[in-house]
């Protein structure tokens, strides 16, 4: 029996976005206590952190809300960043999850303690605190990528990454640079393209790009949503939503069938059929398969795009200079602001925080040659810690919202075990996760996103870092932790 049945677990939750928000009700609903832990002022995470022009999720509005609080007020079928962030600040309001949250506390250190069985979390005041439970929030892409052009830093007007917006960058009117074309770039194509003097969009790889509808809800539709609940989900669970979901994810699992035909025929026509300059035409027409990179849906971008105010640059970048970018053929491209379109690493996790478990093993060292978790959650070696949105899950498959909920369950499960006083601490066993990860290594090869493209979802060895199976598979694996996978000790 366990030392500490009978008292009440200490949950400290890292990061007060999305995923911890989830944590933070879901524990609250259960009557237990607990700290979440937020390194900046205000909760929201990605959607606080990028603000760029033209910010949209690419998950229908409607299915992109917690399943147990649907919002009838979104303004269109995809939500914009700032939306997104409203819904968000809501939520919290409305569950109450403010006071139990630490702004401007940066965890640096999590040390797990195998006799007493708990963590010592270090924040970068140097303050320490004490719990039985870590629940990791910390998110996925929140550490910018900079690209590593010469010169870069002597360029002489604002210069920034698009998670750190400057607002007093000349847009309006002026001669301004986007590096990069994942998401974000195409998505601030379509927003500035109208402002700007000019656009050079700086284009090292073209992207697939399906055509999507965006619509607006109208104050009628709104106050329909308000009134009877049911319509929401009849958007959030229809055919159009879980079967595209359902419909994707076969595509990435079962490269050359049906569905990635579809895909890639939807994207092809979309391209034939929009961009009218045949030299245009070629320059974004993708040289690798469509969905090896995170596919993009855009309403607008290909009209954007052939708005002659846009430039799409394809050569290479020899170095920036004071007044703008110098290509290798020598062009130069007379510049206001230069924005960094570039991605994040998505390899960090919660690091940089160091996180210390069992017989000192340290979180670096187990990841050394790529983050992993078991079925994503959770660590060998490091009890009582588990992970919403880690490493393995199906980050670019389907809505981090649904991933987190269902990975809630799993982990829940879990807690229950040491709530019910089973143990002290609960952990996969390292021969169930070193299985799990070899089936998913190998699975993970043969997805799309192994099909030859560099992209934020490879590891660093090139191997797709992300959940390798089907929706169906991963819902089934989150309804029940396989405890025979894992060791609960005193
Ligand atoms: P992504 O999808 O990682 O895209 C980064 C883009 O930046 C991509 O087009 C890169 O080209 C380009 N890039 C990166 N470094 C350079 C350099 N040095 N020179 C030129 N171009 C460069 O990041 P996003 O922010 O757009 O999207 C991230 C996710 O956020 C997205 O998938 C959604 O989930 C939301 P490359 O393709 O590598 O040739």
């Amino acid at each position: 029996m366990s030392a500490k049945q009978g008292t009440a677990l200490r949950y400290a939750i890292v990061g007060a976005g999305m995923a911890g928000i989830l944590a933070a009700i879901k524990l609250r609903e259960k009557g237990e206590a607990f700290t979440v832990f937020e390194k900046a002022e205000r909760i929201g995470g990605t959607w606080r952190e990028n603000r760029y022009p033209g910010l949209t999720c690419d998950v229908p509005a409607h299915a992109y809300t917690y399943s147990f609080e649907p919002y009838p007020e979104w303004q269109a079928y995809y939500a914009t960043g700032g939306e997104i962030q409203t819904y968000f600040e809501k939520v919290v309001d409305k569950y109450a999850i403010r006071p139990a949250i630490r702004f401007g506390a940066e965890v640096t250190a999590l040390d797990w303690d195998d006799a007493a069985a708990e963590w010592t979390l270090t924040l970068a005041s140097g303050e320490r605190q004490v719990f039985d439970v870590v629940i990791a929030a910390s998110g996925v892409l929140h550490h910018p990528r900079m690209p590593e052009i010469p010169g870069l830093d002597s360029f002489a007007g604002p210069a920034f990454h698009t998670a750190r917006w400057d607002d007093t960058a000349p847009i309006d009117d002026a001669k301004v640079g986007l590096i990069g074309c994942g998401s974000t770039g195409i998505q601030i194509v379509t927003a500035i393209n109208t402002r700007v003097a000019n656009l050079v969009h700086f284009q090292r790889s073209p992207q697939w790009i399906m055509p999507v509808p965006q619509f607006a809800y109208t104050e009628e539709e709104r106050a329909a949503f308000r009134a009877d609940p049911a319509l929401i989900d009849a958007i959030r669970f229809s055919d159009e939503y879980i079967g595209n979901v359902r419909r994707f994810t076969d595509a990435i699992t079962d490269i050359d069938g049906p569905q990635m035909k579809m895909i890639e025929e939807a994207c092809l026509q979309n391209l034939e059929n929009s961009i009218k300059d045949p030299v245009l035409k070629e320059k974004l027409r993708p040289t690798y398969r469509a969905a090896c990179k995170r596919l993009i849906y855009s309403w607008s971008y290909y009209d954007a795009v052939q708005n002659p105010a846009v430039f799409v640059e394809t050569g290479r970048i020899a170095h920036v200079e004071p007044g703008g970018v110098r290509m290798a053929d020598g062009t130069f491209h007379e510049l206001d602001t230069l924005i960094l379109a570039t991605g994040f690493q998505a390899d960090r996790f919660i690091r940089p925080a160091g996180v210390t478990g069992r017989d000192g093993a340290t979180l670096d060292t187990f990841w050394a040659r790529r983050p992993t978790a078991h079925y994503a959650v959770t660590l060998p070696g490091f009890p009582n810690f588990f992970m919403l949105n880690g490493p393995t899950g199906p980050v670019g498959n389907f809505s981090l919202i649904d991933i987190a909920e269902r990975q809630w369950d799993y982990i829940d499960q879990l807690i229950d075990l040491l709530r019910r006083g089973e143990g002290r601490a609960v952990a996969p066993t390292a021969a169930a996760h070193a299985d799990y990860e070899e089936r998913r290594i190998a699975a993970a090869r043969t997805t799309i996103f192994g099909s030859g493209c560099s992209s934020w979802y490879l590891d660093g060895e090139g191997v797709p870092a992300s959940w390798p199976w089907s929706y169906d598979a991963f819902d089934e694996a989150m309804r029940q932790p396989k405890l025979e996978q894992y060791a609960v000790t005193a």
